[in-house]
């Protein structure tokens, strides 16, 4: 299957850096992006190089076997797949593949995401999805969880979110009174 490193939105596109792709984020639709981007952007800024599909578990069911399967041998360390509605997609591509895969409910229209949370979160016993919150911040978090794993063999990873926490850190203790910035 042929693969991207650039995707764009509305926001103009999110090139990945150079390299070999580490991490693949994976979605059920277009429309899914504007969540996902947020994983995509979040590993550029950590330099870390990443791919990105649009794979359907229900519409496309042969193209998800087949990137689930060979996603290892293609030298992908993690996998972030984010899906709305009954959403299959995290599920059905950990079955296929050993990686580490970290699902994304997508904020859905008709019940604001709690469909995809319940269908990605109740894996039964035996094979493993790490599934985070609802929407942009699940997706920006799937990307830390990514770059955490990474880093524990990545001494340049490491680093940086090192300095990324402490920045963090330091963010709110500049500022510990509400309202006064
Ligand atoms: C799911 O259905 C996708 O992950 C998406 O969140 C949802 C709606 O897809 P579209 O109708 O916008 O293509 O498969």
């Amino acid at each position: 299957m042929s693969t991207t490193n650039t995707a764009a939105n509305q926001n103009g596109p999110i090139t990945s850096p150079a390299g070999q792709p580490k991490v693949g984020i994976i979605m059920g639709s277009q429309s899914d992006w504007a969540t996902m981007s947020a994983a995509a952007q979040l590993l550029a800024d950590f330099d870390v190089a990443f791919e990105c599909e649009v794979v359907s578990a229900h519409r496309t069911p042969d193209r998800l076997f087949d990137y689930a399967k060979s996603a290892k041998d293609n030298g992908l360390q993690v996998i972030i797949a984010g899906a709305g509605g009954a959403a299959h997609l995290p599920g059905m591509c950990a079955s296929q593949t050993p990686l580490p895969v970290f699902g994304v409910p997508v904020k859905s229209s008709m019940l604001s995401g709690w469909d995809s949370l319940l269908s990605i979160v109740q894996m039964p016993k035996g094979i493993a999805v790490g599934t985070l919150a609802i929407g942009t911040a699940g997706a920006y978090n799937a990307a830390l969880l990514a770059i955490q794993v990474l880093a524990l063999h990545d001494e340049t990873i490491a680093t940086k979110l090192d300095e990324m926490r402490q920045t963090q850190t330091e963010t709110i203790l500049a500022s510990p009174t509400p309202g006064i910035i």
